[in-house]
């Protein structure tokens, strides 16, 4: 059964992938799973239909026959769970890639989102040049615990699987950012997913939607 997402009618990031229904078309590339992608203004995130599926009135949705899912955590997990490519085979190394799955979201993402709310959406704010640094000063830490733990591996733990997916998704949002370039194994790693011809795939797909909008208009 081929499953529906939602995703923004228009981006406010113009289609460069930092909205997340990038990280679930990412998965779906990845396993090889075709999907189709209802497009939702903001008003309507904000009505009974949408609201039915997500309560918190977000993209990304996901529906697959009776089931619908928000929270990309959850969704990447369950398309990784029902098809072969994003979780390794034995038990505890599939315990580990969900393992990452939960720091990309809960450790990482979190001062990722702060650092990036505080320049893109606070740095016009008169308190904005004491608290660029103080916020920026939090997540420095979790990136050069991450960069220790990765080294010069290519992946978390051995081959590609849906921590790095989910990890990847958290540190793109920095973009060219110092933050990232500080960490040359890091900047290196989000460089090879991108690579990786899924990525590539989900990249154009999300992107083609803000182009066919700008061609609307
Ligand atoms: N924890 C949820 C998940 O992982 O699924 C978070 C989902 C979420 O934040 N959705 C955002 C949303 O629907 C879109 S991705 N926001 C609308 C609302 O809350 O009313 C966040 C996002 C949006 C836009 C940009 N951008 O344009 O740069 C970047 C990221």
């Amino acid at each position: 059964m081929t499953p529906t997402i939602t995703a923004f009618k228009a981006s406010p990031d113009r289609g460069r992938g930092l909205a997340r229904d990038m990280r679930v078309r990412w998965a779906l590339e990845e396993v090889g799973q075709a999907y189709d992608v209802r497009l939702v203004t903001f008003e309507q995130m904000k009505q009974a239909p949408h609201l039915a599926l997500n309560p918190f009135g977000q993209i990304p949705t996901y529906e697959e026959g009776d089931l619908a899912l928000f929270e990309t955590g959850a969704i990447v997990l369950h398309i990784a769970e029902r098809h072969a490519g994003l979780l390794p085979a034995d038990a505890n190394g599939r315990s580990r890639a969900i393992m990452w799955m939960f720091a990309a979201l809960s450790t990482v993402e979190p001062p990722i989102v702060e650092a990036t709310h505080a320049r893109l959406f606070e740095g016009d704010k008169p308190w904005a040049a004491q608290r660029i640094p103080l916020v920026e000063d939090r997540l420095r830490p979790r990136l050069a615990q991450l960069s220790a733990r990765l080294g010069d591996a290519d992946w978390l733990e051995g081959d590609f699987s849906a921590g790095d997916l989910m990890m990847v998704s958290a540190l793109f949002r920095l973009g060219a950012s110092s933050l990232l370039s500080e960490h040359p194994n890091l900047a290196a790693y989000v460089a090879r997913a991108e690579a990786r011809p899924a990525y590539q795939r989900a990249f154009a797909a999300q992107l083609a939607v803000f182009r066919a909008a700008q061609g609307d208009g």
